[in-house]
């Protein structure tokens, strides 16, 4: 079995950042502050984010603020849910949550959730299980979960459970593994995982895997480096990921590797990209790959960084 070449994925997320005329640079532009949650978090499991100017960073994510309370994805880019989860998510890799107006920011989280308790994404109303898990998520991370009507939050994701134990994006939608991981991870956060039926879900989930040992996010489709996150983390949230091929998914994602000037992609022989290098990375941790950091399956941050934000108050 091949092993994870770390040294060159440090170098290859380090590299997306400086080379800003690169076509991933280009593409990212309007998501830097999600791809910064990416690299970031990925280096940090990797015990590498010491290479990174911490000033730096948290001085651009301030400036990413708009002034309702949110974060764009970049300088002066509209405010969106999924931004200001990212800005919170890198502050904490860097124990920096402090330098935030917590006040100011779950207001515009608050602000968000509709009547029958879901949240839209921005102000411009598109509504998704996602924007459920983002605001649980960032407001328990901030303390303030008070902020909103948590029964009703459940309630909503509850309505969106289909026959085959999974999740859509909203009521009736087709199960995906990654609205999936938002569902569960939403219910886990707010201690509400009573509501899955784990045995059936837990099929689901388990069928997912296919012969090369990869996940798949629906039945029928091909396997993808990112649902080793999605699927895995909610496995684990429903103490069922004894019943994958824990080996065969491990060697699936080193073969989504690039050996020689690292990063990782959705299947072998793929593109890298800063997307799958973070969920391939954090899908190892997950299957306590050796070297990594313990990565928490509900928040998407290293354990040591949730036990700081929650155990050491
Ligand atoms: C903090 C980890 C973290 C997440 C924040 C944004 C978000 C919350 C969750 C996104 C969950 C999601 C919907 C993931 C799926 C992403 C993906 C690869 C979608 C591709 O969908 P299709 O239909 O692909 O193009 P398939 O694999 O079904 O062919």
């Amino acid at each position: 079995m091949g092993e994870l070449n770390i040294e060159n994925h440090a170098r290859y997320i380090l590299s997306v950042e400086k080379k800003k005329d690169s076509f991933e640079s280009v593409v990212m532009e309007h998501l830097r502050l999600n791809g910064a949650y990416w690299g970031l978090a990925a280096l940090d499991i990797m015990g590498k984010l010491d290479a990174v100017d911490q000033d730096e960073v948290v001085s651009w994510i301030r400036q990413c603020q708009d002034e309702s309370g949110g974060f764009g994805g970049n300088i002066g880019h509209d405010p969106h849910i999924l931004y200001t989860l990212s800005a919170i998510q890198v502050l904490a890799l860097f124990d920096k949550i402090d330098v935030l107006d917590t006040e100011k920011v779950s207001k515009y989280i608050a602000g968000l959730q509709n009547g029958d308790g879901s949240f839209s994404g921005d102000m411009w109303g598109e509504v998704d299980t996602r924007f459920s898990y983002i605001a649980l998520c960032s407001l328990a991370l901030l303390h303030r979960l008070d902020k909103i009507n948590v029964e009703a939050a459940v309630k909503y994701i509850v309505s969106c459970k289909n026959l085959d134990g999974g999740f859509g994006c909203t009521p009736g939608a087709e199960s995906h593994a990654g609205q999936i991981f938002c569902c569960v991870g939403a219910l886990a956060i707010t201690g509400a995982l009573h509501h899955i039926d784990k045995d059936l879900l837990g099929w689901w989930l388990c069928e997912r895997q296919v012969i090369s040992g990869g996940l798949n996010g629906r039945p029928e489709k091909l396997p993808d480096v990112c649902y080793s996150w999605w699927v895995l983390s909610s496995l684990i949230m429903i103490d069922r990921v004894h019943w994958i091929d824990k080996k065969k998914l491990v060697q699936f994602i080193l073969d989504c590797q690039d050996k020689e000037n690292g990063g990782i992609s959705d299947r072998p022989d793929d593109a890298v990209d800063i997307f799958h290098t973070y969920f391939g990375v954090a899908g190892l941790s997950l299957l306590e790959y050796p070297g990594l950091k313990p990565i928490d399956p509900a928040y998407a941050l290293p354990v040591d960084v949730v036990n700081r934000i929650f155990l050491h108050r």
